[in-house]
């Protein structure tokens, strides 16, 4: 059913008790075209877009747990575009552009938010490091301005830009477009929109192996609901992703590591866009709930548990109060954390492998939400054709072999 006044109005006179369930949850069949191994925003995007788009439809989304209950519905939702390489600004520009008009895509409110990304400079560096990124974006054709102090106070009136403080505020680099969306209604939108259109969205499903036939290529996984074949596997599994792809005999360049957020209990809106530091692993926005959304660094170690430590939050909440002085008496409702998998150049792996029809989608560490629809629409183009798409390849495997690296430490967030 769709989303429109008319419904809405016929179900609130039926007491709303007449909405379907928004995506089937079926049985697994013994085989499909396509499998996809991990059911957040990424996933669920590709099969979206592979069976809309490219008209693979005999496709799987197998999940472990939930639905968006990996990183994509633990992130704290910024979106912007602003990367320094061409080829990074690119995909993120891709994907911002698919942002825009997501909701009416999928007919399903994904709550974007264009309320302007602004990030910090602290010292000379930060004021060199982040000039270098406005001019870059500008030059390609992404909107990216340097702002005053002053001016950063008016666009942010909470903001504490005393010279007197540990982590003055000396400029920052305000991309307007950018802002937030609601993280699991992306994964919800995406479900729904698939599974409409013949997708089979499989939960509680691990995938626990991946058999290969005797020439090496790709027949199907193990789960443990049962062996499914598939000639073609996608892996989307964040954190998880190299232990996913060493099922196959595939070593990945990738870290796990905890990243954690926090939010306050809800106040009245008093912040009107989001903040971020990546020099002292600070940011915030407020949730349409009324809650301040903070988040961290990432641990300083690797590991597969899903809190992060504490002396990290913490420091986080002292740079915060610093900065927002206003929010010091907030308590904090809820704190977790999530696994980012992280790469050497800071940049995602999108793209086939050196095992015939197993591709892979991973490496977005600390920043893959705001890429959720341009990561499912490259990566979708890419296992249905069977080849890089256009804005995919520089993404590519291999390029840790070729050392055509794409170094987007400075853009990625909370500096990991
Ligand atoms: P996930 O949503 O993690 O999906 C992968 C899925 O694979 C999981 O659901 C997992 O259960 C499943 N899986 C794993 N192994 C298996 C298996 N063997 N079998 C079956 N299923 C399996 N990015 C931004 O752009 N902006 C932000 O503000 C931002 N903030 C963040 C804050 C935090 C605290 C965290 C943790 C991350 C943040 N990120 C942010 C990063 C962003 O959340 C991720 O890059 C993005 O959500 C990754 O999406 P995904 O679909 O690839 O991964
Ligand atoms: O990538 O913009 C980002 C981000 C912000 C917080 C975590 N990641």
């Amino acid at each position: 059913m769709r989303f429109s006044f008319l419904n809405v109005v016929r179900q609130a006179l039926s007491n709303n008790e007449g909405w379907p369930e928004q995506w089937a949850s079926p049985e697994p069949k013994a085989a499909y075209d396509v499998v996809i191994v991990g059911g957040g925003g990424h996933g669920l995007a590709t099969a979206y877009y592979l069976a809309s788009q490219l008209g693979v439809a005999n496709v799987a989304v197998l999940e472990k747990g939930w639905l968006g209950g990996g990183n994509t519905g633990r992130n704290t939702t910024i979106l912007r575009s602003n990367y320094l390489w061409e080829e990074s600004a690119a995909l993120y520009e891709h994907a911002l552009k698919l942002w825009e008009g997501l909701s009416a895509e999928l007919n399903y409110n994904v709550m974007y938010s264009a309320r302007g990304v602004m990030m910090l400079a602290h010292n000379v560096h930060d004021v060199q490091v982040i000039r270098r990124h406005v001019h870059a974006n500008r030059l390609a054709g992404v909107d990216n301005a340097w702002l005053t102090p002053d001016e950063v106070k008016a666009f942010c009136p909470i903001l504490n830009i005393s010279p007197d403080i540990r982590y003055p505020i000396v400029g920052a680099a305000l991309q307007r477009r950018g802002g937030t969306a609601r993280h699991d209604a992306v994964a919800w939108g995406y479900a729904r929109g698939a599974s409409a259109r013949g997708v089979d969205i499989i939960q509680n499903c691990e995938v626990t192996g991946i058999r290969r036939d005797a020439a090496g290529a790709v027949a199907g996984v193990e789960t443990t609901r049962g062996p499914i074949a598939a000639r073609k596997v996608g892996v989307v599994a964040a954190g998880h992703s190299s232990v996913v792809m060493a099922m196959a005999g595939v070593r990945m360049p990738l870290d796990s590591y905890p990243l954690q957020a926090l939010v306050s209990e809800p106040v009245k809106p008093m912040m009107p866009c989001v903040v971020m530091s990546n020099t002292i692993h600070a940011y915030m926005s407020q949730s349409d709930k009324g809650e301040m959304v903070i988040g961290a660094g990432t641990d300083a170690y690797n590991s597969y548990s899903q809190t992060g430590g504490l002396h990290i939050a913490n420091h986080t909440l002292e740079a915060i109060c610093e900065l927002f002085p206003a929010v010091r008496r907030l308590r904090m409702l809820r704190n977790w954390g999530g696994i980012v998998d992280v790469t050497p150049d800071r940049s995602p792996i999108i793209g086939l492998t050196a095992v015939p029809g197993l591709y892979v989608n991973c490496g977005w560490g600390t920043g893959g939400f705001k890429a959720t629809p341009g990561s499912g629409h490259v990566f979708a183009h890419t296992i249905a054709r069977g080849e890089p798409h256009r804005l995919a390849a520089p993404f590519a495997l291999d390029r840790f072999r070729s050392g055509r690296l794409i170094d987007e430490a400075a853009a990625a967030a909370v500096a990991h």
